[in-house]
């Protein structure tokens, strides 16, 4: 792959509540993604099943949208807690390896938990313990972790790229990288394309979404500039459009029609454009 290979696109099935995975794998399929992202509820939903329609519709499965519950709290001060954090996210190991998935999301605690429940010093020993053991394992199973930063509103813990690049390096862990998600971002960095630069090497994922959540192209940030320091980094990984409604907790914004059709089809067209338009001026002014 040289740095003019385009980009990879997925898009998140997290907002497509209450359909059926056969349905959302067509959706994605049929407005030319290469790959979706599937939720991590290993119980509800049947990996052979998600194997089976990605490969029948010509995509694959990118990533693993973990959820962070208080019950799967990498950094609860109660070891037997943060034991059965660990087993979820070992769980989404085996899950993804089933998919032909490569990549775990992580986040060190529970999404809406904005204080922490202990030491901070104590808290970060225990995030850099339970990923590296869960991350380990991962390992094994051919699967690799990026490490999510979110908004202050969702967590105290990782805010910005610089801070899950420190963690990461701390685990020792080969196999991933951090994880930045724009929408987070656009509140928590003062530069977007920055801290990506900041991150070269060691970008495992990106999500993608507008400024209020939405499909890129309707709200406030500019894609241009990104999409050029992602190409300036060589970055490898997917691009996954993550696009909820707006409400505080995420995993709670229950099901809104325009997040189906029209910003699936509309997240792709729009990020296509944009990175069609920056690779023809990169080859005018003779960058790769
Ligand atoms: C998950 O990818 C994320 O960005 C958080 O807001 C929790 O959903
Ligand atoms: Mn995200």
């Amino acid at each position: 792959m040289s740095t003019d290979t385009p980009f990879r696109y997925a898009y998140n099935s997290l907002v497509y509540v209450g359909e059926d995975l056969a349905e959302s794998v067509e959706r994605v399929a049929r407005f030319g993604y290469d790959a979706i992202e599937i939720v991590g509820e290993p119980e509800r939903i049947d990996p052979r099943q998600v194997a089976r329609r990605t490969a029948d519709a010509g995509i694959a499965v990118s990533s693993i949208c973990s959820i962070y519950t208080a019950e799967r709290d990498l950094v609860h001060p109660a070891a037997a807690q943060r034991a059965r954090a660990i087993e979820y996210v070992k769980d989404l190991a085996d899950f993804a390896a089933v998919m032909g998935c490569p990549t775990v999301v992580v986040h060190p605690t529970a999404c809406m938990k904005t204080a922490p429940l202990a030491d901070p010093a104590d808290e970060w020993t225990w995030a850099v313990e339970s990923i590296r053991t869960a991350g380990e394992y991962a390992a094994q199973q051919g699967v690799s972790f990026s490490l999510e930063c979110w908004n202050r509103y969702e967590s105290y813990f990782l805010n910005r790229l610089e801070q899950a690049r420190a963690l990461w390096a701390a685990t020792g862990l080969a196999n991933g990288g951090v994880q930045g998600d724009t929408f987070h971002m656009n509140i928590e960095e003062s530069s977007i394309v920055e801290a990506f630069r900041a991150s070269a090497g060691v970008l495992q994922h990106v999500h993608l979404a507008d400024s209020d959540r939405t499909a890129p192209g309707g709200a406030l940030i500019d894609f241009e500039p990104i999409v050029d320091v992602l190409i300036d980094i060589d970055y490898r990984g997917y691009l996954s459009f993550e696009l909820l409604p707006a409400a505080a907790d995420p995993f709670a914004s229950g099901r809104q029609e325009e997040f189906f059709d029209r910003y699936t089809e509309r997240a792709i067209r729009t990020l296509r454009a944009v990175e069609q338009q920056v690779r023809a001026r990169r080859a005018l002014d003779g960058k790769g």
